[in-house]
């Protein structure tokens, strides 16, 4: 029985039941008892399998097909009408070319199964920076799991009443078949499709699809930002709460840091550090003028592996009750989970993550994939923020881009001004490390961390940005960049990195407030040595001096890699990004 008199809503369900043709249709309605009746369907057919309910209580494990692992980025697109509009970084189809052809991959798709209908909100539901979306899915894995990461059920539709503003999207597993699978996007008609993949990035469309994609074109429409961004909240003893956001590539720290630990000297002193939300931030300007920022998302999908009780405690901790793990290893003993760099004791008898027998202690293959996840409420993080559910989200004081550079870029530098910001964004960069398929070293450009992510134009992407900082004007947040991976000449890693990053999230915060010196430089504002805390680390002062130093000549070579970069956009580029590279290039002489 449907739950809303909402037309827009049921003509849409009609027409795409009409060409998946399942064999019925089960509305979710978010209560405790319909989810847990699909929990156990799931554990009868196999889909999922409950985990031991002493030590992980509400746990089950799932395994996707071995080929559908991952975010496909050559096989997601985004489809408005201009290819221009979509710009050299996205792939496109003419809208009416991509409609037709997935209709062939979804036309029967569901014969013989259920379609689910999930009503879900990315944000508070019934606050004015919430968005709703409904997606139908023929797999139960896939509503288990966004009643994780979003808010679902009746209530979204009672919120949404029978206005026609809600986000559209469709997955169909249909047969998994990697060669058919698309991850599309109409952002004009603010619909999703999804077909032939089952993997959590591709399927669960309030995340990358409509949350970042989607998002990210409304908010050019609407005045907004839709970024991918984790949200902190930095307390110092004092007991005042500062917020940042911060953009980094993958493989670079983000969710350690969204859940960072204080060092013991600092945590002795009184800091604490909030985790307003791990992946992406939806930033706003508030009645104050300023730019708040809230997590759309209602929970994480984090990368199992490298999750410790050392690396992220805070992540280790949120995944100990209600959560569903994807593709890690299968302990038989105790009915747990495994996965590299839990610990250092594999389990003997196991299941690895494609499903078969596995012998930790003396196998060559890996237990669980490198991408597995877990998927896990953000209220079991013990440092979740007091202000996670605020419908108004948290005012920004500052954003900070970051990537892995062995070299060019200093511990930290601070932009001289918002348009140079952007700037320093847009030229974002890591290099390749060895775990990546490919040659290590090589530098790849994501700009604000959204290459993948963008709905549109990366070009009128950054002149938005560009708008709202003239919108917001000297309420801007600063904006930061950081690197916590410049190495020695044998390769090491100098800076200690996890927590003792609050050191110099402190310098930013103390920035922020005109309680801190800086020198300039050529890219940007670098701390005086002596006002990084180093006590507690066995970080020394010529060490430090050694991590904020700016070698011109690097600079001067990574201008030409940012100007060829540049060259994708032609006329998209910015005027005044263009300038900014120009007046870089000036400075280094
Ligand atoms: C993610 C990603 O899964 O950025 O969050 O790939
Ligand atoms: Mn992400």
């Amino acid at each position: 029985m449907s739950l809303t008199k909402n037309k827009a809503v049921l003509n849409w369900i009609d027409e795409m039941a009409a060409m998946t043709q399942p064999d019925q249709i089960v509305w979710i309605d978010g209560s405790e008892a319909q989810l847990d009746a699909l929990r156990k369907e799931a554990v009868a057919t196999g889909e999922m399998e409950l985990l031991n309910q002493e030590k992980l209580p509400g746990c089950y494990l799932h395994r996707t097909a071995v080929n559908d692992v991952a975010r496909v980025e050559d096989r997601t697109f985004i489809c408005c009408k201009n290819k221009e509009d979509a710009g050299p970084t996205n792939n496109w189809m003419a809208p009416d070319e991509m409609y037709a052809k997935l209709k062939g991959l979804y036309t029967g798709s569901m014969k013989g199964r259920t379609m689910y209908v999930i009503p879900y909100s990315m944000g508070v539901v019934g606050s004015p920076f919430a968005k709703y979306g409904i997606e139908l899915t023929d797999s139960i894995y896939v509503v288990l799991n966004m009643n994780i990461m979003t808010r679902v059920g009746q209530k979204v539709l009672d919120a949404l009443g029978d206005s026609p503003d809600y986000v559209k999207g469709l997955h169909s597993k249909a047969n998994v078949d990697p060669e058919n699978r698309y991850i599309v996007h109409f952002p004009e008609d603010n619909t999703i499709m999804s077909v032939n993949s089952a993997y959590g990035g591709n399927v669960l469309l309030g995340k990358k699809c409509f949350a970042l994609r989607i998002a990210s074109a409304q908010g050019r429409r609407e005045g907004w930002m839709a970024e991918h961004m984790l949200i902190l909240g930095i307390q110092n003893p004092q007991g005042e709460v500062r917020y940042l956001a911060a953009a980094f590539p993958s493989a670079c720290g983000k969710t350690n840091l969204a859940m960072l630990i204080p060092p013991k000297k600092y945590l002795d002193a009184g800091w604490k550090v909030w985790c307003v939300g791990d992946d992406i931030a939806w930033i706003r300007v508030g009645e104050d003028g300023r730019l708040w920022a809230m997590n759309p998302e209602y929970g994480f999908f984090g990368v199992a592996p490298g999750t410790n009780e050392k690396s992220n405690p805070n992540a280790l901790a949120s995944t100990r009750k209600n959560t569903i793990f994807t593709n890690v290893a299968h302990n038989l003993d105790d009915n747990t989970v495994w996965w590299e760099g839990l610990d250092k004791n594999p389990p003997k008898n196991a299941i690895d993550w494609k499903g078969n027998p596995w012998d930790g202690t003396t196998s060559t293959e890996k237990g669980a994939h490198p991408n597995s996840r877990f998927t896990a409420p953000a209220i079991n993080c013990p440092c979740i923020s007091p202000e996670f559910e605020s419908p108004k989200g948290v005012p920004l004081s500052a954003i900070v881009f970051g990537g892995r550079r062995a070299k060019t870029a200093p511990l930290v530098y601070q932009s001289f001004d918002w348009d140079h910001g952007v700037f320093v964004g847009s030229a974002m960069a890591s290099e390749t490390t060895a775990a990546a398929a490919g040659a290590v070293g090589v530098v790849r450009r994501d700009p604000m961390a959204m290459l993948p992510f963008c709905g549109y134009n990366m070009g009128d992407y950054w002149q938005h940005w560009l708008d709202m900082g003239k919108t917001v004007g000297d309420k801007a947040p600063k904006i930061f960049n950081v690197n916590w991976f410049r190495t020695d000449d044998e390769g090491h890693f100098i800076w200690p990195g996890f927590g003792d990053n609050l050191r110099v999230l402190e310098w930013i915060m103390k920035r922020c407030f005109n309680e801190a010196e800086a020198e300039e430089t050529a890219i940007g504002y670098v701390p005086k040595a002596a006002d990084i805390d180093l006590d507690g680390t066995d970080v020394s002062l010529d060490t430090l001096k050694e991590l904020l130093s700016v070698d011109k000549e690097l600079w001067k070579e990574d201008a030409k890699g940012i100007r060829e970069f540049y060259s994708k956009f032609g006329d998209k580029l910015p005027a005044k990004l263009d300038e900014e590279l120009k007046a870089l290039e000036q400075r280094l002489g």
